[in-house]
């Protein structure tokens, strides 16, 4: 049994690199895996399941292609692709996952999550996670012109790009993490969001952090065989 996990791709457009760096770690590594976990911010912004794009139908037919191969696919939303819904999903042949997700295996004890509804330091930003994941707000939302809506999403982007200026601000608290992990009874959780890859302790207790990262000519994902250890790995891509 191979499952493995990716986040924070940031896709925005299908020529850059990273989108053709990904087409090939599906065709390379996702075909020959029984489960790929995305744990979100794979779209740089996601404004509804009614938007489609030239990035958007391709990734879902080679994801589709993935699935039809015999890898299952899971999908968790992050801060910037929390719209995607059921839609969509289903034309990729990914499975949506809630934040957090208790891995099935009871003996992996390995909690996923986004990262971002942890980083509780940030309270401006926690409000309005509160509020964008009602389904008053999102239904307001998606009734909305795409016009209206790709305004949003851009002035999103920008103010979520100054708040990273403050690392601390935007990093996952350790409290929050220990709390979470001893509440689902996990001893690692594995996530996204921070862009600050590796292993770390949390704080002085017997529970770990597994940090993914953003992809650009580095690609990162995490492995695991056979409910053994969870290896980060990094590959470095020529172009
Ligand atoms: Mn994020």
């Amino acid at each position: 049994m191979k499952q493995l996990f990716i986040s924070d791709l940031h896709l925005q457009a299908l020529d850059p690199p990273v989108t053709q760096h990904f087409f090939h770690f599906l065709d390379l590594y996702a075909t020959q895996t029984d489960q790929l976990y995305i744990l979100g911010d794979f779209f740089e912004y996601w404004i509804g399941d009614d938007f489609t794009s030239e990035l958007t139908e391709a990734v879902s037919q080679r994801l589709k292609a993935v699935k039809e191969s015999g890898t299952e696919l899971f999908f968790m939303a992050g801060n910037r692709d929390f719209l995607l819904g059921e839609d969509y999903a289903k034309q990729c042949g990914m499975q949506l996952l809630p934040d957090p997700y208790v891995m099935p295996a009871p003996q992996q004890h390995i909690l996923l999550s986004h990262g971002d509804y942890l980083c509780t330091d940030d309270t401006e930003y926690l409000k309005f996670r509160q509020l964008s994941r009602s389904q008053e707000w999102q239904h307001a939302f998606l009734s909305k012109p795409l016009t209206d809506r790709i305004a949003f999403a851009q002035q999103a982007r920008q103010q979520s790009k100054e708040s990273q200026q403050d690392y601390k601000l935007i990093d996952l608290n350790d409290s929050a993490i220990e709390e979470t992990l001893r509440e689902y009874q996990c001893q690692l959780l594995i996530h996204g969001h921070t862009h600050h890859p590796g292993l770390r302790g949390v704080a002085e207790s017997e529970f770990n952090r597994l940090t993914l990262s953003d992809w650009d000519h580095n690609i990162f994902y995490i492995e695991i065989i056979d409910n053994a250890q969870p290896q980060l790995k990094q590959l470095t891509c020529s172009s």
